[in-house]
């Protein structure tokens, strides 16, 4: 049985190669994507097992992004093939400053879009399992996605699996009032959240001097014991400079501070949070955020969503090789 299990949709990435813009370009390349899946993969590279939930189309492209997902060695036997619906696309267009990166959705009318309540067996895929992980993405697909979502966060309640949450807002999938209000139904079942001062402010009109006071803010709106976020000190087209934040209990925690050069920085915050729950499973927020940090900084480095990394690499970082600011 899975210690982590996680809900959402994954997509086929079709990417321009070399910078080109999507309008000239004659190939693109292949990757798949999905927030909740990247998060997984992460968790398993760190020594983890992990169950990824979802529906998938009963056709080529279903077939191929399940099988990805059992290379990076995440389960896929909670996934359902369906007859309805379909694969969800992105295109990504690697930006170079001055141009930013873009995505272009094309995943309306998946199939797990197409999904609703009653149609996973949550007690089941619960067993033994020690967190369940999601993000605002699921909730954002569809109202059967959002309510399939509130279902599992409940069972995983009920079968005493503790429930992480990356608050994940995208603006291209929902709009803001809308996801304030399904979020506000979702929030008060999480036990870890993972969100950015800029999203707390934006939905739910949580300010704060620093994070400490809007994660005090968010703990007090909707009763969540953990909090993470970032701290960033410059984040451009091609650098980033970072640190993992948590706060619980009264107290506030830093992980160290990482500068990285961005390769591909999609999935980047997905494999923070694998860190984090790492971390979370052993009861442990300073260990979570200090292998979230690393995890993060070096997703930053490796092309496609999926973390393609090692534990070994990742407590490299920790000590200090490559990547982390000594201060
Ligand atoms: O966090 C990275 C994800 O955004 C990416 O993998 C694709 O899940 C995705 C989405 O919905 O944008």
């Amino acid at each position: 049985m899975p210690d982590i299990v996680a809900f959402g949709e994954v997509m086929v990435r079709l990417a321009p190669p070399h910078f080109q813009r999507l309008e000239q370009a004659r190939s693109l390349d292949l990757e798949i994507g999905g927030a909740e899946l990247n998060t997984a993969a992460g968790l398993v590279r760190l020594g983890r097992s992990a169950a990824w939930v979802s529906r998938l189309p009963d056709n080529a492209l279903g077939k191929l992004v399940a099988n990805r997902v059992r290379e990076i060695g995440v389960s896929d036997q909670f996934v359902q093939f369906a007859e309805d619906g379909r694969c969800g696309l992105y295109f990504l267009e690697f930006g170079a400053s001055p141009r930013a990166s873009s995505i272009l959705y094309d995943r309306k009318d998946s199939s797990v879009a197409r999904a609703h309540r009653g149609m996973f067996d949550w007690s089941a895929i619960f067993r033994g399992a020690k967190w369940f992980h999601v993000s605002g993405i699921a909730a954002a697909l569809s109202p059967g996605a959002a309510e399939v979502v509130d279902e599992a966060m409940h069972a995983a309640r009920d079968a005493g699996v503790k429930v992480c949450m990356d608050l994940n807002y995208r603006s291209k999938l929902w709009a803001k009032d809308h996801a304030a209000e399904v979020m506000g139904i979702l929030l008060p079942q999480v036990d870890a959240l993972i969100a950015s001062e800029a999203d707390a402010e934006h939905l739910f009109g949580i300010t704060g001097a620093d994070f400490t006071e809007v994660a005090e803010g968010l703990v007090e709106k909707f009763g969540v014991s953990t909090v993470v976020g970032t701290r960033r000190e410059a984040s451009l087209v091609w650098r980033n400079r970072f640190a993992a934040v948590g706060y619980s209990a009264g107290q506030t925690y830093e992980s160290a501070w990482y500068e990285v050069e961005i390769v591909d920085r999609l999935g980047a915050g997905d494999a923070l949070a694998a860190g984090l729950i790492h971390g979370l499973i052993d009861g442990d927020l300073k260990k979570g955020l200090d292998y979230g940090a690393a995890m993060g900084a070096l997703k930053h480095t490796v092309p496609g969503d999926l973390p393609w990394l090692t534990k070994d690499e990742v407590e490299a970082a920790m000590q200090g090789q490559g990547l982390r600011i000594k201060r």
